[in-house]
């Protein structure tokens, strides 16, 4: 009867422990092996953001991870509200596209505090203080704007105005786009910015600018976009304007997403530097990983390749996104 006692005690015991350790939600990784992962996702601005997004959702039901979602509408105040929303739900691990590179040093201590890992997806964020995320999944944009410039320095003729339709201000895929972009066009004199503005990465806001741009500028002969939203919504400007896009002014874009490459194929936008928004299966390992307490590599980049209007005609079948 003593022993019957001194077990039942046990039992309780580690049920309290499992419970104390659970936190609110009772999602915690000690309650049944399952990991909450607490995603804060940039918003629905783009193809790629769509396509990331189904990425990360279909990438967790297959892992068997729980998900919790949210779409900060490429606002920072919503994202930081929803880290902080994570952080008090106890989630197992945190992971985030970061809108903008700077002002996240004061979340992510708190979450550090809370001893929650967080990986960063797709952008990267600007700060000294290496330890307050475990790893960074995404691709290279800096070489992504080194592709597009150069495919101009390449396949430009004479003296060639560039209008640059950057993606959203102060986010690592604008600035890096841009630094990559005049790094590689700086040797070629002939090629000149003319104009840049940013777009917001969204098709409206491309068309938006680029209307502009046509306004004040009659000797434009390339549009940089940094995406193929901006590309897809200066096309739509261009047209309108009576010039024929890709022939009277040629487009180069970056992502490569099933509009754009359709685009490509068709002759309207004449090259594309493909940005891979397939993640999932990646964040989800590191995910793993991560709560197990492994090491995992500071940086995991993606691998990617770029588009000729050809070679989107022979790709377009077999794309995923
Ligand atoms: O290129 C753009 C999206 O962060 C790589 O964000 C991503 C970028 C992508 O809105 O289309």
């Amino acid at each position: 009867m003593k022993r019957f006692t001194t077990v039942a005690a046990a039992l309780v015991l580690t049920t309290v422990t499992a419970c104390g350790s659970g936190g609110s939600g009772g999602s915690d990784e000690a309650d049944d092996g399952t990991i909450t992962m607490g995603f804060a996702q940039v918003g629905a601005e783009s193809g790629w953001r769509t396509a990331n997004t189904q990425s990360i959702q279909q990438a967790a039901e297959d892992a068997g991870i729980e998900l919790q979602f949210s779409d900060a509408q490429q606002k920072q105040e919503n994202q930081i509200r929803a880290i902080r929303s994570y952080i008090q739900q106890d989630v197992d691990v945190i992971a985030f596209s970061p809108v903008v590179e700077t002002g996240w040093d004061a979340v992510l201590l708190e979450a550090q505090r809370a001893d929650i890992p967080v990986i960063l997806t797709d952008r990267a964020i600007d700060s000294d203080d290496t330890s307050l995320y475990e790893t960074f999944l995404g691709s290279d944009f800096v070489e992504e704007g080194r592709k597009a410039g150069q495919w101009l320095v390449e396949n430009a003729e004479g003296e060639t105005n560039v209008v640059e339709l950057q993606g959203t201000t102060g986010a690592a895929p604008a600035i890096d786009r841009k630094e990559g972009f005049e790094e590689v066009i700086a040797d070629s004199p002939d090629i000149e910015i003319i104009a840049t503005q940013t777009g917001d990465f969204t098709r409206s806001g491309g068309k938006e600018v680029m209307e502009a741009f046509l306004r004040s500028h009659d000797d434009i002969d390339v549009v940089y976009a940094h995406n193929d939203d901006m590309g897809l919504g200066a096309i739509e400007a261009i047209r309108a304007a009576g010039m024929e896009p890709g022939e009277d002014i040629q487009i180069i874009t970056v992502d490569a997403v099933e509009a754009g490459m359709e685009a490509l194929a068709a002759g309207e936008i004449n090259f594309i530097v493909e940005c891979n928004p397939l993640l999932g299966d990646q964040l989800m390992e590191l995910a793993e990983q991560v709560v197990a307490g492994e090491e995992v590599p500071e940086r995991v980049v993606v691998e990617e390749t770029t588009f000729t209007q050809e070679e989107a005609e022979a790709a377009l079948p077999d794309r995923q996104y």
